[in-house]
């Protein structure tokens, strides 16, 4: 495990060689569109971050009261399904005491308002983009249907409108929206295009957590806020800035009773570490994709960007008038550890618990496809030696397929002098299951459903998932943000059922090293070193059915129909 120094190393980029992302994403590229083969229009300039002259907003803690995200109420309802409008644009907020700051939000909301989802029940979002550049929106956790995944090049253009469904076809789960634009989606999170999606189920609502005004969502996140109120985009170690809900360093009112916090780390880039400072153990109860079986009693909650968790604290330990802050133990030295003060102001009748057993796991499949991914870090972040490319299958698969991945950081282990971080792998469309690091099983609050994973420096994490429920184009990545934005990210296609076949339409692509499982029976197959592109591939395979061949054609020629109008800056 990572002691706390390796925690403050793994909160920046540090180092020289690894200041390139950076330097390349923010200082010479206006409005945070970079020159791409890809070619996007440009936007116009943003306030370039000048250097001896920045002088940071005064950290003042406790200065706001916390808000809640404002809950969104649909436009309209049918018997199945929840519509939305939401309109991304800049607006001007109070982030430090004093200060305006202008942000990109949704619905005029940083973090952007909280979405409640119910499981079966569809949610339809009608986004349209009032920014100056491209957005992507996906729902973080999501099983989505690859058209309203939020692929980086289903871009909403500036002045477009998108629509997007969930059919909520997954358990109860505290997810997040947030834009993945390709290539910009670090910046549009980090200036503000994030928020929160709390999908319940009937079996997580009939539990006796505390729930209603006593289940809040807790958006934390870094920043860099200027002394006349600027946000700057820059490296980590440079935001000093914690900001919950919105606002730096906040205090909330809570009553002596039991509390269920959803904890996201929405920063873009940093891993935080949260306590109560007075070390007062409390109960984690979910991780991202649900409940977990049973509680699992921690003092300490350490989230990498993106990932999320659900705890169970009892402010009923404290005295009414009293305060307890909860503190970033993985600050930096130069930073202030306070994140939030808990201000316990009432009494109340508390009649939740935290049951025993939360939830029956899905037993973890048996897998009859291993495939490795080695993450790389100089002298750029990759995946497999390679950056993401659209046009590229990495990884090539079906419905059902179950697989194992080992994913290695290729970083040293702790070399005296050589700077190491941590990875965060993260997988659309479905929830995985962490098997253990360097072969060692992983505690309970990390055995759940998961589907964002910490890499830490030299270690093999493998993580176990069936490919479902739908097929289509998808994308795997690590979620710093700043590592995907420069291409640590792959794609996999995922065939309807049914195509497997020994043809080479659906033997391994070349993004990832797979190998048959030898308890299959399967032959071993070695994976196509070839860069080649897989576009004709992609419609002249065969398939075990007709029915299968079409479907896939039809898909792919709608992917390149809509590749085809991104180009051409039309799309809507
Ligand atoms: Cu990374």
């Amino acid at each position: 495990m990572l002691n706390r120094r390796d925690l403050l190393k793994a909160a920046t980029i540090g180092g020289p060689a690894a200041l390139l992302p950076w330097d390349r994403t923010w200082d010479r590229a206006p409005g945070g569109v970079r020159a791409s083969s890809l070619t996007l229009p440009a936007a116009p300039a943003a306030p370039a971050a000048s250097g001896p002259e920045r002088s940071t907003a005064r950290i003042a803690p406790f200065e706001h009261a916390m808000p809640l995200p404002p809950v969104l109420s649909p436009a309209s309802r049918t018997d199945t399904s929840d519509l939305y409008q939401l309109r991304m644009a800049e607006t001007q907020v109070e982030i430090v005491k004093g200060l305006q700051t202008t942000v990109r939000t949704y619905g005029g909301c940083f973090p952007g308002p909280t979405i409640r989802a119910v499981m079966g029940r569809e949610v339809v979002i009608h986004q349209t983009n009032d920014l100056s550049v491209h957005t992507s929106v996906h729902l973080h956790g999501g099983q989505v249907q690859s058209q309203y995944d939020g692929l980086p090049m289903d871009l909403i253009a500036p002045g477009a409108t998108r629509e997007y469904r969930y059919l909520n076809e997954q358990v109860a789960a505290s997810l997040w929206y947030h834009d993945h634009a390709h290539e910009l989606e670090a910046e549009n999170v980090y200036r503000g295009l994030a928020g929160a999606y709390l999908l319940s189920d009937p079996h997580e609502s009939g539990l006796p957590l505390p729930n209603g005004e006593f289940d809040i969502p807790l958006l934390i996140r870094d920043a860099r806020i200027e002394a006349d109120g600027r946000l700057i985009y820059t490296d980590p170690y440079e935001c000093p800035h914690m900001l919950v809900n919105g606002k730096e360093r906040p205090f909330f009112e809570v009553a002596a009773r039991r509390y269920r916090l959803r904890v996201f780390n929405v920063s873009p880039n940093r891993h935080i570490s949260v306590r109560l400072a007075d070390g007062t153990p409390f109960h984690q109860i979910a991780s991202d994709g649900g409940l977990l079986a049973g509680p699992v009693e921690l003092n300490e909650l350490t989230l990498a960007g993106a990932e999320r968790a659900e705890i169970v604290v009892d402010f009923a330990r404290y005295p009414v008038g009293t305060s307890i802050v909860l503190e970033n133990t993985a600050a930096l030295e130069s930073e202030r550890s306070e994140v939030l003060r808990f201000d316990i102001t009432r009494a109340a009748e508390d009649q939740s618990r935290v049951p025993d057993v939360l939830a029956t796991l899905p037993p973890i499949p048996e897998a009859t496809v291993h495939r490795e991914f080695d993450l790389t870090t100089f002298p750029d972040t990759r995946i497999n030696g390679r950056k993401y490319d659209p046009n590229r299958t990495d990884v090539r698969t079906t419905l059902g397929s179950s697989e194992i991945w080992t994913i290695r950081n290729h970083l040293t282990r702790k070399p005296a002098g050589v700077f190491h971080a941590p990875h965060s792998f993260h997988t659309h469309l479905v929830r995985f299951r962490v098997l253990d690091r360097d072969g060692v099983p992983v505690g309970p609050a990390e055995a759940g459903l998961k589907d964002t994973v910490t890499i830490h420096p030299g270690e093999a994490v493998r993580i176990a998932m069936t490919w479902g429920a739908y097929p289509g184009e998808y994308v795997y990545h690590c979620h710093h943000m700043v590592h995907s934005s420069h291409g640590q990210m792959g794609r996999i296609d995922v065939l309807p059922a049914g195509s497997e076949d020994n043809s080479s339409d659906s033997s391994p692509s070349s993004g990832a090293k797979e190998s048959e499982a030898k308890e299959s029976g399967a032959k071993e197959s070695q994976a196509k070193e070839s860069g080649a592109k897989e576009s004709g591939a992609r419609t002249s395979g065969s398939s075990a059915s007709g029915a299968g061949r079409r479907r896939r054609r039809h898909r792919f020629h709608h992917h390149a129909r809509r590749r085809h109008h991104h180009r051409g800056r039309k799309h809507r």
